[in-house]
């Protein structure tokens, strides 16, 4: 039922702490979603099995030695290629520096529901950036259990500092610094990403606007406790827009990535990032790197808090299409030229397309 009560965002937070036994009907997942949901935990335990995201060591690509480097760029095309996601260790960011962006988030989390709705966003006239929880935009109303903290992180001179959480103290301090380290990782993979296509080492960084206009957006993804895990999601299925996304989390599980017709249960590997190729790059490398679909469980045990850093091409500027060096006879381009907003509106009306079919 469409209603104008647009003042009271929900959060997830205020629903955990009022300590439901049941989740209200709008988290609750359609039944054919619903089959294969499980707490967190659990799905990891069972995990311990099957198939693994493949964990990828960046030492090498810092090697004088050109077979070295060589041999650590063909290891994360195959891992880009056949599963499109992977830990990275090596990365170099040191870890006190990733500790404390783990500490400053948590920290903004740990305040009052009040305090946080300072910074609260405001969807319905397109102000996405700041505190936020999903808006139900299909008929079923569906909702996620997550509420979040979205900003643009890097380059600094197009990030509205005005926004940052004032609290903790040193939130920006900290902040920058990592958006500045992850930006150098950014190239790095954009290089190594590019030397598994048969490329100038540049080529991908360039195509993608490069210093100026590479846009690292950060979403600071917060998931309540959950008293029944197995009927909600902290994030639905989707493919991530951006060319890459960055994911660290404080080491509770509920990322999964859907392999070969099967969810698989993202381990919590100590001191690396998740990597993610993004739709933009599936398309630059002509499906050659995967954008592969994911989704957030949630638990009944432990707040998960991540932290996903998506770099985005800017929205007008440039065409998106495959790499005329990787367009072929036998492998023609399989994506239709698109700016990066056209990808954003083309798969927004595919989805309302599918809700408008098969309702949920
Ligand atoms: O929380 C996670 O691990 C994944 C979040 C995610 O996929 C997203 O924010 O796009
Ligand atoms: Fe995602």
């Amino acid at each position: 039922m469409a209603s104008k009560v647009a003042s009271a965002v929900p959060r997830v937070e205020s629903l955990a702490k009022r300590g439901l036994e049941a989740i209200p009907t709008e988290y609750v997942r359609p039944e054919s979603e619903r089959r294969d949901l499980g707490d967190a935990f659990e799905e990891e335990k069972k995990a311990e099995e099957g198939p693994q995201i493949p964990v990828v060591d960046l030492k090498g690509f810092d090697s004088e030695d050109e077979v070295v480097r060589r041999a650590c760029a063909e290891e994360v095309r195959r891992v880009a290629s056949e599963w499109g996601v992977m830990h990275i260790v090596n990365h170099g960011i040191p870890l006190e520096l990733i500790e404390k962006v783990r500490r400053v988030g948590k920290e903004f989390f740990d305040l009052p529901i009040e305090e946080k709705e300072k910074y609260a966003n405001d969807q319905s006239s397109g102000m996405i950036a700041g505190y936020g929880s999903k808006l139900a935009n299909n008929a079923s109303g569906q909702l996620e259990w997550e509420d979040y903290f979205f900003h643009l992180i890097f380059p600094h001179d197009k990030a509205d500092m005005s926004i940052w959480p004032k609290n903790p103290a040193n939130y920006v301090e900290v902040t920058k610094e990592f958006a500045e380290r992850l930006r150098g990782v950014v190239s790095k993979m954009l290089a190594i990403l590019s030397l598994g296509l048969g490329l100038d080492e540049a080529k991908l960084e360039k195509e993608l606007g490069g210093m100026e206009d590479l846009l690292l957006q950060m979403k600071i993804n917060y998931y309540p406790r959950c008293p029944q895990p197995d009927l909600a999601l902290g994030v639905e299925a989707h493919t991530d827009v951006s060319s890459l996304s960055f994911i660290l989390h404080n080491m509770v599980p509920g990322l999964q990535v859907y392999k070969d017709n099967k969810w698989v249960t993202a381990k919590c590997v100590p001191d690396s990032m998740i990597v993610h190729i993004g739709d933009t790059l599936e398309i630059l490398s002509n499906g050659n790197y995967k954008s592969i679909l994911h989704r957030g469980l949630v638990n009944k045990e432990k707040v998960r808090i991540s932290w996903a850093v998506f770099c985005e091409p800017p929205k007008e500027k440039i065409v998106l299409k495959p790499l005329p060096e990787l367009v072929t006879d036998e492998t023609p381009a399989k994506f239709p030229p698109r700016t990066f907003a056209q990808h954003i509106q083309h798969k927004l009306f595919k989805k309302t397309q599918e809700d408008f079919i098969s309702p949920k």
